[in-house]
């Protein structure tokens, strides 16, 4: 989708600082980090939200969490631990829509709201 954000950094379109990639999978540093730590892993298919994901291809949902651990090895997280979300719709917080997991770690994260 050429207006979608994040379907432009996964063409190359837009600049992003990019972690680690596969044929399904593109991962780069948000731009707005909450944590030392805050990678987006976006599926290269469009959706929406995760559970829209699921529905259209669930094997590329697993994509993204093998993906995730990847990163967080190649982060240094794998044994201090990390956190795994996605927001899905406008009261958690979603702003971009097109589904996508964030990673965070890297200090003692709070508790979710
Ligand atoms: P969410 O609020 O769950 O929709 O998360 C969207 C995230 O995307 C948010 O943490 C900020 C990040 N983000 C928004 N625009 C850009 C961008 O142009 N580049 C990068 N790298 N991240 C972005």
């Amino acid at each position: 989708m050429s207006d979608c954000l994040f379907c432009r950094i996964v063409a190359g379109e837009v600049p992003a600082s990019i972690v680690h990639e596969t044929e399904t999978t593109t991962a780069f540093r948000d731009i707005s980090p909450q944590a030392p730590t805050h990678v987006v892993l976006v599926p290269k298919l469009h959706s929406p939200d995760a559970v829209a994901l699921a529905a259209a291809a669930p094997g590329v949902l697993d994509d993204l969490f093998r993906a995730a651990g990847e990163v967080a090895r190649a982060e240094g997280l794998a044994d201090s631990g990390y956190r795994l979300l996605f927001n899905t719709g406008a009261d958690a917080g979603q702003t971009v829509f097109h589904a996508h997991l964030h990673l965070l770690g890297g200090r003692q994260l709070g508790a979710l709201a």
